[in-house]
């Protein structure tokens, strides 16, 4: 790989494309508040997509237009509501991460999208918990450096897969969307590299 990306801060490197398709459109850190006082780093993400569902999907609609006639806020819309496959790529750099932090975490921020775009009675939820929960005890620790892949594969499927072993597969558009809401909605956890990522994304549109 000629292109890896290191994140100066805490030295991940990411490839610039995973599998044979997705290309890396940028990179960010999660941090998280903790007890009110200090943010610690738990881990950073990379946002991939598949360089030929780019194309196909974004390419028609915006292929014609000039840079300065696209709207980035349209372009990432078009993107996370598309079936256009992507990647968020997690590694852990937070040394005790925990499957009890894991869990309060998710049903915070993803729990909060979730409900933004399903409302607060979607089963969806119900049924996630409990699927979880069959996949991961309480004791189950995730050490840093750990790689965790949250892949949108075609129709929406949502695979998980922690250093390269897939723990679970399951289709659900509004888990899908909530999901990449994290990384490049209205409100995410990096905003420079959502930026980044709709600068990276229009200049992959092929003129
Ligand atoms: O130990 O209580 C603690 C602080 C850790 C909080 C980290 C939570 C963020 C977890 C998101 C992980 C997703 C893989
Ligand atoms: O950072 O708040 C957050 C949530 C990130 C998404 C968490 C996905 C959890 C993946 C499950 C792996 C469990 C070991
Ligand atoms: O309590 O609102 C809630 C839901 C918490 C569910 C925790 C599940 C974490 C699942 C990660 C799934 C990634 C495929």
């Amino acid at each position: 790989d000629p292109y890896p990306v290191t994140d100066p801060k805490t030295g991940v490197t990411f490839p610039s494309v995973l599998g044979d398709s997705r290309r890396l459109l940028g990179i960010g850190l999660r941090r998280k508040c903790v007890m009110g006082l200090k943010n610690i780093d738990v881990y950073t993400f990379g946002v991939y997509a598949d360089i030929g569902d780019i194309n196909k999907v974004l390419g028609e609609k915006y292929g014609k237009a000039s840079a300065s006639e696209i709207e980035n806020k349209d372009l990432i819309d078009d993107l996370m509501e598309s079936d256009i496959c992507m990647t968020v790529r997690l590694q852990i750099v937070y040394g005790r991460l925990s499957i009890r932090s894991v869990r309060s975490a998710f049903a915070e921020s993803v729990g909060n999208r979730l409900q933004k775009f399903g409302g607060s009675d979607s089963t969806d939820n119900k049924e996630l918990l409990q699927w979880f929960t069959s996949q991961f005890k309480d004791e189950f620790k995730i050490p840093q450096g750990s790689i965790i892949d949250l892949s949108r594969e075609q129709d929406h499927v949502l695979r998980t897969t922690i250093d390269g072993k897939e723990v679970g597969s399951i289709q659900s558009k509004l888990l899908c969307r909530s999901i990449l809401d994290l990384y490049i909605g209205d409100d995410p956890f990096d905003r420079r590299a959502k930026e980044d990522i709709e600068l990276n994304l229009a200049s992959c549109i092929q003129k």
